[in-house]
């Protein structure tokens, strides 16, 4: 019989998806991996399309509850597993703070960044989601500044999320290699659960761009 509360996670190696799979090596829990081979346009496959209609991945299904969105997954599961103390709980003083700097990631910095990557002007500061570019990022440093997480000596899920994008779009040229983001960066990138993963989507990679088994 078929566990209820196991939890399934599509994924595709060396996407969004990749830090939501280093969240759940760092939360310590079973889950099993739903592979797309994007080198294949399986993402976009009437399949997968029935679970994320936008043939996105990262998505978690559990049960009968199917989350998509980075965002809506990291809030999900360090709430899910409390244990591993990775989501401040309700009545902790950086629970507002936690989720504030989550949805930044998703409603400021993730437009800022394709907008940058894109080379194209933001809207107008009033009506661009994150002002602009310069502003979102200083805000960004300011907060990572104290340190050495997100929300200072705690570490918490949102620096899985931030630590993973900070590390990539530097790589990129999309953000720069300021101090702080690179010390923060490389703290996240260090990890046991970070260093599992990336050598797992190595060879992942490796298979799906060989048209080989992975
Ligand atoms: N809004 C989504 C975006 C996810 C996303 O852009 N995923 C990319 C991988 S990094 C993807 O699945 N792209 C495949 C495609 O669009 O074909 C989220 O935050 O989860």
């Amino acid at each position: 019989m078929t566990d209820p509360d196991r939890l399934t996670l599509f994924y595709s190696p060396q996407t969004r998806a990749t830090g939501t799979r280093v969240l759940l090596e760092e939360l310590g829990e079973p889950y099993d991996l739903h592979v797309l081979n994007m080198k294949t346009g399986e993402q976009r496959q009437s399949g997968y399309l029935a679970v994320n209609p936008l043939g996105k991945v990262p998505a978690i299904r559990r049960g009968d509850a199917l989350v998509t969105e980075q965002v809506a997954i990291t809030i999900y599961l360090a709430d899910l597993f409390p244990q591993a103390g990775l989501a401040p709980s309700i009545d902790d003083p950086l629970r507002g703070p936690y989720l504030r700097w989550i949805a930044y990631y998703g409603s400021s910095f993730e437009p800022a960044v394709v907008d940058k990557f894109m080379q194209r002007e933001p809207a107008p500061v009033a009506m661009s989601p994150y002002a602009d570019y310069e502003t979102m990022l200083s805000a960004l440093e300011a907060q990572l500044a104290a340190g050495p997480y997100l929300l200072g000596d705690r570490l918490t899920a949102a620096d899985m999320l931030w630590g993973i994008a900070l590390d990539w779009t530097m790589n990129f040229g999309l953000v720069p290699k300021r101090d702080v983001f690179v010390r923060y960066a490389e703290r996240i990138r260090t990890r046991p659960a970070f260093q599992r993963v990336t050598a797992a989507d190595a060879e992942l990679a490796a298979h799906h761009a060989a048209g080989t088994a992975g």
